[in-house]
């Protein structure tokens, strides 16, 4: 049997994220209009479909990942018929517009959690987990940790009871026991369909479905129970097949869930194509492999090993029946070439090159996040009070002013791997604020934007932007690079990455080089590379497969 051809598997998805995308009308944040305005950027780049980070009605608290009004957009980002506008210049350009879909939680400003605070006999009370607390009522009904820092429940003093939320207390969790809830979101969903959207990107989709009874999870000894004791509860997949039934199997979209803690045999199940669920799950394995044992605020070494073995096992144990996501970044990870590369300026383009042929060439579908195409860094803020993530600050408020942490260990790490550096504006050009914006923007730019920005990207035919390019173009020429079987040489290998790819007796084969140094590339004598033609290399390279990689070399040969 051979993997099922679908569009959504040829496709190369772009995250934007709005806020920090194109302002249009000079209030310093990014918007609808200014995407539109940019759509020609995206066409030049070559990708099929653009995931769009929350756009409704929302008090931002978390930017939009706690939306208010699921109908409605955001007035800071346009009005509905600028969204209509969007998707209509979107689709005449060939791309796909995939939207954000965040159901685990709402805002608690969503009228559903106003009204069901309101008392304990409101229709809506049991939208949401309301309990009564231990000893007396005066703690938590267990012992949950929120993913952002504190406990998971939060006392209301209305009506004396404590509402769950798995991420801050304006993130009420949804109660998707409750049928009426279900039927809800199924709604919202047809909704964004009926108006032409091409599918969801499902945020934290693992957690919608919760342990019964609600009992505490094990602190591991370090007062921490987090996601990973209530992901993947046991109706989760029958909602999910519920949800296909409803509305899914009755358009032809493309779907993503956010599994936070998913292992290999859930992501079997939430993406084998006859179960109906999902087309394909993120997973973050490889974004888990620098953080340390506490928490990813306390990062550690990785070593290349490591990162092959995780990168291999979602090659390689996922049926034939699902499916991929590849990504090295999106809006809550730090920056890859500054993560996972060389951000130096000798090193930056080489090797974020050298990271987007492994991001394209692997199997799955790749989705770059806005500005990995043009290698944007990490930014390097000295004062808390730069920063804006919601994440951060509970850090700060929890850890640093009570004296636990210190200040300038837990900025550093906030640099290193917080949430804004994916979060700091697009660098269009080297005009005022990297010509993202007019105004003041909601964050500050990060001052490389006079070297690195879009526009010197187009100019020059060696950028890392005409890269990703040419790896886009490679996976609509080649179909290989979508359907091939992998196979992984040299795994022990601190700095090498050698894999091959195989399709109806046609191979591809990539060597990557992670480090600053040249090493050997000694093949293993079955893999027969000979008559190979070069298709892509971050250095100038014939079609003779070199004997050893220079620093984060690259290079993709096919016969
Ligand atoms: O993220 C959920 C999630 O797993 C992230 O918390 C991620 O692992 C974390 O940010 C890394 O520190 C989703 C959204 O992508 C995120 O922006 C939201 O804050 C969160 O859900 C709540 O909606
Ligand atoms: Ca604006």
């Amino acid at each position: 049997m051979s993997t099922e051809r679908q569009w959504w598997k040829e496709a190369v998805v772009y995250q934007i994220w709005p806020r920090s995308f194109q302002d249009s009308n000079g209030d310093g944040i990014g918007d609808l209009k200014g995407i539109t305005s940019r759509l020609d950027y995206l066409k030049e780049l070559g990708v099929n479909v653009v995931w769009l980070s929350p756009c409704y009605q929302s008090p931002n608290h978390d930017m939009g990942y706690d939306v208010s009004d699921y109908r409605d957009i955001l007035p800071e980002f346009g009005t509905r018929d600028d969204w209509k506008e969007m998707l209509r210049e979107m689709h005449s350009r060939g791309i796909k517009l995939v939207m954000d879909l965040v159901v685990n939680h709402c805002s608690d400003e969503h009228p559903w959690f106003v009204e069901s605070r309101s008392s304990r006999d409101n229709p809506k009370r049991d939208f949401f987990y309301w309990r009564d607390g231990r000893d007396g009522n005066t703690k938590p009904p267990n012992n949950w940790t929120s993913y952002f820092s504190g406990p998971a429940w939060e006392f209301d003093e209305e009506t004396k009871q404590w509402y769950l939320h798995l991420f801050t207390k304006k993130q009420p969790d949804l109660n998707w026991e409750n049928e009426e809830v279900r039927r809800e979101v199924y709604d919202l969903m047809k909704f964004w369909l009926d108006l032409g959207v091409d599918g969801f990107r499902m945020d934290v989709i693992s957690l919608i479905s919760e342990p019964p009874g609600l009992p505490d999870g094990d602190d591991h000894g370090q007062m921490l129970v987090g996601p990973d004791q209530y992901a993947h509860g046991p109706r989760e997949h029958e909602f999910l097949q519920e949800m296909h039934r409803e509305v899914l199997s009755k358009y032809n979209i493309m779907t993503v869930g956010e599994c936070a803690f998913v292992t290999i045999e859930e992501a079997n199940k939430y993406t084998d194509s006859e179960r109906n669920e999902l087309n394909m799950v993120f997973q973050f394995d490889l974004m888990d492999v620098d953080a340390g044992e506490w928490s990813k605020w306390f990062p550690r070494e990785w070593k290349l090993s490591e990162f092959k073995a995780i990168q291999t096992k979602w090659q390689t144990q996922l049926g034939i029946r699902c499916w991929n996501s590849l990504f090295l970044s999106n809006h809550d990870q730090p920056r890859p070439v500054s993560r996972f590369g060389n951000d130096s300026d000798e090193w930056r383009v080489i090797s974020a090159k050298m990271l987007a042929t492994m991001n394209h060439t692997l199997r799955g579908t790749p989705y770059i996040y806005q500005g990995e195409e043009i290698a944007m860094t990490n930014v390097q803020f000295d004062r808390i009070d730069d920063f804006r993530d919601v994440e951060i600050f509970n850090l700060w408020r929890k850890y640093v002013v009570t004296g636990k942490l210190d200040p300038k260990t837990t900025l550093a790490a906030i640099n290193k791997i917080g949430r804004d550096n994916a979060r700091t504006p697009f660098q269009w050009d080297t005009s005022t604020n990297a010509g993202f914006t007019t105004g003041t923007p909601w964050i500050r730019v990060n001052p490389n934007y006079t070297k690195i920005n879009a526009s010197a990207a187009l100019a020059d035919p060696d950028s890392v932007f005409h890269y990703y390019k040419r790896l886009i173009q490679l996976r609509h020429e080649y179909p290989i690079i979508v359907y091939g079987d992998y196979t992984i040489y040299l795994p022990e290998d601190e700095h090498l990455y050698v894999y091959t790819r195989q399709l109806d007796g046609h191979l591809l084969f990539v060597a990557l080089n992670f480090k600053l140094g040249t090493f050997k590339l000694e093949l293993p004598p079955q893999l027969d590379v000979s008559d190979c033609q070069l298709l892509i290399s971050n250095y100038p390279n014939t079609n003779t497969i070199p004997k050893a990689l220079r620093p984060y070399e690259a290079v993709v040969y096919y016969k």
